[in-house]
C-alpha cells in the first residue's frame, strides 16, 4: 500500500495528470479507501508542492500542473464520498472568496458536504459578497461556507458578512469559514458563526448547524 501512495504523491508532484490517474486507480482496485488516498497521497503531495514553491524550487507553473494533477485524482474520489440522490440534510452556499483563485481545499469541502448529505451550491471561485447574498436569497441556504487560501483574500470574509446584514439575511444563515490561513480567533474576529480546519470537519460543523 506505502508504494502505491508514494506512487499518487510523485504524480501530483510531477503535475502528471494521466499517471495520478492511474495510480489513483490502482489504489481504489488494491482496496484503499479514498479518504486513506486524499489524506495519505494527493493532500501531502500537495503541502509538499507548497513547501518547494516558498523554497524557489517550484514556481506557478509547477504549483497550476500539480494542481491539475490533484483534480485529476480528486474526479475520480468524488463518487466514492458522495452519497447521491438522498434527501438533503441542508443546503449550503459554497466559494472562494473575492479575488481568490484556490479551488482545491473548497471542492474537497463540498465534496464531503454532498457526502453527508447537503446539497451544495458551489458559485466557484472569485466570488464577491453581492454574489454570495444573491445565492443564499434565491437557495434559501441554511449554511454559506467561505473558502480563502490568501492572507490579501481572507479580509473579504467581513465583506460577505457584512453584505449579509445589509440585506437582512444575516440571522437566517450560519457562516462557516475556513482556508489555510483562517484560524478560531479570526472566525470570532469577523463574526462568523464557527471556523473548520478541513474538508471533513467543516462536514460535521455544517451538520451541526442543522441538526
Ligand atoms: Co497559491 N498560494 N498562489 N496557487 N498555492 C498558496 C496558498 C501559498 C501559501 C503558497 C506559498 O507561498 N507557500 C501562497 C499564499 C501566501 C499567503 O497568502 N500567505 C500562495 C500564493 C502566494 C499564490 C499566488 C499569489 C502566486 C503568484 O501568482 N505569485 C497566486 C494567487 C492567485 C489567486 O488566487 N489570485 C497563487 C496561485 C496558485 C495556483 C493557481 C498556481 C494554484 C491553485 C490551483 C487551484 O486551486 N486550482 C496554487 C496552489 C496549488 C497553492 C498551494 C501550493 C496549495 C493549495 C492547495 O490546494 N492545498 C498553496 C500552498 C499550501 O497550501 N501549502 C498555495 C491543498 C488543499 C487540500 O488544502 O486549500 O488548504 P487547502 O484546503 C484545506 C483546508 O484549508 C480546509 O479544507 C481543506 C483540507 O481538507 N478548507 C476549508 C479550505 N477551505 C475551506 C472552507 C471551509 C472549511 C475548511 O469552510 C467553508
Amino acid at each position: 500500500m506505502k508504494e502505491i501512495i508514494e506512487s499518487i504523491k510523485e504524480g501530483v508532484l510531477q503535475g502528471d495528470r494521466e499517471k495520478t490517474v492511474e495510480f489513483v486507480e490502482n489504489a481504489i482496485n488494491a482496496g484503499i479507501s479514498a479518504e486513506k488516498i486524499l489524506k495519505k497521497g494527493m493532500m501531502p503531495a500537495m503541502a509538499e508542492a507548497g513547501r518547494l514553491f516558498e523554497e524557489g524550487e517550484y514556481f506557478v507553473p509547477e504549483l497550476l500542473v500539480a494542481a491539475r494533477a490533484m483534480q485529476g485524482g480528486m474526479d475520480l474520489l468524488k463518487p466514492l464520498l458522495v452519497v447521491e440522490d438522498v434527501e438533503p440534510v441542508g443546503k449550503v452556499v459554497l466559494g472562494t472568496v473575492k479575488g481568490d483563485l484556490h479551488d482545491i481545499g473548497k471542492n474537497l469541502v463540498a465534496m464531503m458536504l454532498k457526502g453527508a448529505g447537503f446539497e451544495v451550491t458551489d458559485l466557484g471561485t472569485d466570488v464577491d459578497a453581492e454574489k454570495f447574498v444573491e445565492a443564499v436569497k434565491s437557495s434559501g441556504a441554511h449554511v454559506i461556507g467561505m473558502s480563502a487560501l490568501l492572507t490579501t483574500t481572507m479580509v473579504n470574509m467581513p465583506v460577505t458578512i457584512e453584505a449579509l446584514k445589509t440585506a437582512g439575511l444575516r440571522d437566517k444563515v450560519r457562516v462557516m469559514v475556513g482556508g489555510a490561513p483562517i484560524t478560531q480567533a479570526y472566525a470570532e474576529q469577523i463574526g462568523a458563526d464557527g471556523f473548520a480546519p478541513d474538508a471533513s470537519q467543516a462536514a460535521r460543523l455544517a451538520l451541526s448547524y442543522v441538526s
